[in-house]
């Protein structure tokens, strides 16, 4: 078995709950992320731990994350997706692999190629790594998962399982950890949806 890790950041949303649901054949999202989630993402023999970010970055919020790789999620459904794009790659410039990834491809008038010109131009990069998917789309989202598989093992920021189980105690305490903060952040999406009925 591999492993890697990815921090997925980007606007609020622009899909990223969603996406990793999809990955996770789970149904799309409607709540914002509360708390920055670790979720399991498994792609053949690929393990890819994925740190899913609230849209508004907090203290809470924890880029110095061990993950190789940075993911930044782009909402095509917007006119102009990339107003705050140089924000969020200046927060994970240091990453030894970014990639774009524009969501809910199913609803958008940008086409792939205008995009990645704009990030180019935007960012001033040479080669920008773009995905297109939606979480809607079984379709897209099986390439999805082919493409950046392929792309973690040509990139190289994938390591053997056996350097995971090394560290057993950390990441033990970090999923228990994980665990407890994905329940509070069910209890407190349960708090907004009675807070909403009420209203
Ligand atoms: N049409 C469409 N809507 C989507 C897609 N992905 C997410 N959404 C919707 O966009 C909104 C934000 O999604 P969410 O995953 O919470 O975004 P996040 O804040 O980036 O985590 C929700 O209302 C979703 O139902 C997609 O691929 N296509
Ligand atoms: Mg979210």
């Amino acid at each position: 078995m591999k492993q890697t890790r990815i921090l997925l950041i980007g606007d609020q949303n622009a899909g990223k709950t969603s996406l990793i649901n999809a990955l996770c054949n789970e149904s799309i999202t409607t709540f914002p992320t509360i708390y920055q989630e670790f979720r399991k993402v498994q792609i053949d023999k690929l393990k890819i731990l994925i740190y899913d970010c609230p849209g508004n970055p907090s203290n809470e919020y924890n880029i110095q994350q061990t993950a190789p790789v940075a993911a930044i999620a782009i909402n095509l459904e917007h006119q102009n997706p990339l107003l705050y794009l140089e924000y969020h790659h200046n927060l994970v410039k240091d990453k030894p692999l970014i990639i774009f990834i524009g969501c809910k491809c199913d609803k958008t008038l940008h086409s792939y190629n205008s995009i990645k010109q704009q990030i180019s131009k935007i960012l001033n990069i040479q080669n920008v790594i773009l995905l297109f998917t939606s979480a809607l789309n079984q379709k897209e989202i099986a390439k999805f998962k082919e493409d950046l598989s392929q792309l973690l093992y040509l990139s190289g920021q994938i390591f053997d399982d056996d350097l995971q189980s090394q560290h057993r105690n950390a990441s033990y305490i970090e999923e228990q950890d994980q665990q407890f903060l994905n329940k509070w952040s069910q209890f407190l999406n349960c708090c907004c949806m009675c807070l909403k009925k009420e209203e």
